[in-house]
Parts: C-alpha cells; sequence; structure tokens
C-alpha cells in the first residue's frame, strides 16, 4: 500500500519519471493494474484536483501532475488491454467542445477497447454534429461523451438533441461521464447512460448495446 501512496504523492508533486517507475515498480511488486489505477493515480490526481480548486497550487502544477498521470497510464495501459476478448461492439467516444480535459476519456477508452470494443475516439473539444457524424460513419450503436468543465456539460444535450432531429435516437444511444456530472444530470438532458467511471462505463454500454434501450 505504501508504494500507492508515494505513486500518488510523486503524481501531486508533477514527477513524471518517478511515477512511471514507481507504477512498473507496484506492478512488478503484485498489485493489479486497476488497484495501481484507482489507489496510486486517480488518487493523487484528485488531490491535485482539491488543491487546484482552493488555490494552493496552479495550472502549470497541474499540467505537470497531467503529465505525471500519463506516465502512469502508459504503464498501465498494455495490461489493461492484454486480455484477447472478441469484438463486443462498437463506441464512438470523445470530450465535448470547448472541453481539453482527455484524462478520463482516454481510460473510459482503455477499459472500452480491453472489454473487446472498438472504439472511434475523436479527442477532445469535439463539437456535436462530428459526434453524430461518427456515429453514423462507422455504425456505431453508441456515442460516449465525457465532460470535465460545468461550462461544458451542456454541449452533451445538443448531441442528444441532434440525434433526435436525425431520427437517429433509436439507433444511436448516448452516454454521459465527468467528475461533475450524475445520474440525474443524464437524465434531465435524455442521455441513454450515466457512466460513473471506466468500468461502469462499459457496463452500460455493454446494457446499451444489448437492449438498445436505458441503461
Ligand atoms: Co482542469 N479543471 N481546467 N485541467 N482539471 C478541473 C476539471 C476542475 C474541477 C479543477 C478544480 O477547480 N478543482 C475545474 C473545473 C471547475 C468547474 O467546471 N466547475 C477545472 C478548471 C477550472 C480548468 C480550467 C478552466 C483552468 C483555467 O484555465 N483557468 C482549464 C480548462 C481548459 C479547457 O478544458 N478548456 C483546465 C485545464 C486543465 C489542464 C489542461 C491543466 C488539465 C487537463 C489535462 C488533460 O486532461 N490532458 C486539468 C486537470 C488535470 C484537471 C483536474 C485536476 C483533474 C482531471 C482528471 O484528469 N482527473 C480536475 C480536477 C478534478 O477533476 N478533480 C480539473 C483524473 C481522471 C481519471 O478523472 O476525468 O473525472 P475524470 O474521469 C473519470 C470519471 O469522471 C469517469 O471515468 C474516469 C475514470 O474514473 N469519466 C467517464 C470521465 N469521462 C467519462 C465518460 C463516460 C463515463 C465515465 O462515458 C462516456
Amino acid at each position: 500500500m505504501e508504494i500507492l501512496k508515494r505513486i500518488a504523492a510523486e503524481l501531486e508533486r508533477g514527477h513524471d519519471q518517478q511515477v512511471g517507475q514507481m507504477t512498473r515498480e507496484a506492478l512488478a511488486a503484485g498489485f493489479a493494474p486497476k488497484q495501481v489505477l484507482d489507489e496510486g493515480l486517480i488518487a493523487g490526481m484528485n488531490v491535485v484536483g482539491e488543491k487546484f480548486r482552493v488555490h494552493e497550487i496552479f495550472l502549470p502544477d497541474v499540467l505537470l501532475a497531467a503529465r505525471a498521470m500519463y506516465a502512469g497510464m502508459d504503464v498501465v495501459k498494455p495490461l489493461l488491454l492484454k486480455e484477447e476478448v472478441p469484438v463486443a461492439g462498437k463506441a464512438v467516444i470523445g470530450t465535448v467542445q470547448g472541453d481539453l480535459h482527455d484524462i478520463g476519456k482516454n481510460l473510459v477508452g482503455i477499459m472500452l477497447k480491453g472489454a473487446g470494443f472498438e472504439v472511434i475516439d475523436l479527442g477532445n473539444d469535439v463539437a456535436p454534429e462530428r459526434f453524430v457524424a461518427a456515429a453514423e460513419e462507422h455504425g456505431a450503436p453508441v456515442i460516449g461523451m465525457s465532460a470535465l468543465l460545468t461550462t461544458t456539460m451542456p454541449v452533451m444535450k445538443k448531441v442528444v438533441d441532434l440525434l433526435r432531429q436525425k431520427g437517429l435516437s433509436e439507433r444511436v444511444k448516448t452516454i454521459v461521464g465527468g467528475a461533475p456530472l450524475s445520474a440525474d444530470f443524464a437524465r434531465e438532458i435524455g442521455a441513454d447512460a450515466y457512466g460513473y467511471d471506466g468500468v461502469s462505463a462499459v457496463d452500460r454500454i455493454k446494457a446499451l448495446i444489448a437492449t438498445r434501450g436505458v441503461a
């Protein structure tokens, strides 16, 4: 457990090399990749968010922490993807327009790929029209949207509305997630599901594809 706390502490300091190294050490010591992710990397990033919120640290510190987060994720990612699984379906994912936060969205993508999904990742700052066009182009039954800013959450409703306007809402289901969101918000905007984290996103998307109904 000590090493997971040290990973979190080094991530808070933005020490990417140490985070990468210690992530490797934790895995070599037998910790499960998911535990290293949740109790080391994500735990450290949550502290960074809180310190940023209360102005104890500033944007450059958060950028360094994000770089350190990716150093750890790079080590964990191949292990989360390792299992060979049949293709479970397709999903278009992205962070909504105006929002540059992509760490959580990328984690959701990794979990989906690990569960056998073909993932069409549109990146961040994705306009509503691009989500819908990508789902049509790739024949994907699910659009997964991430938002980390309260100011960008309303973009999700635009995607849901656009699917309705185009008569696609039965064929293409939507799932939303991100730190400021809730299941209530998902319901309010008419999204089909809410994902709390990467694991729940996979479960919800599987249920959406199985039923093409509300998950
Ligand atoms: Co910014 N930022 N940031 N930031 N940043 C937050 C979100 C904030 C809460 C910090 C704070 O004040 N405490 C705050 C938002 C406040 C608000 O909206 N009310 C904030 C702000 C204000 C800003 C700027 C406006 C700062 C500024 O410029 N003055 C700016 C905005 C830029 C923009 O987007 N236009 C900004 C910039 C940045 C950085 C670029 C420096 C960097 C992002 C780097 C990157 O992503 N490549 C950054 C970071 C790192 C954060 C915090 C500290 C951490 C976010 C993160 O990566 N968490 C964040 C504080 C926080 O969230 N506590 C903060 C780790 C990640 C694994 O968690 O993304 O929540 P998360 O994803 C989770 C779940 O939410 C879920 O699964 C993931 C795994 O468990 N999930 C889904 C996510 N998407 C999902 C989709 C699903 C299902 C589940 O289905 C499709």
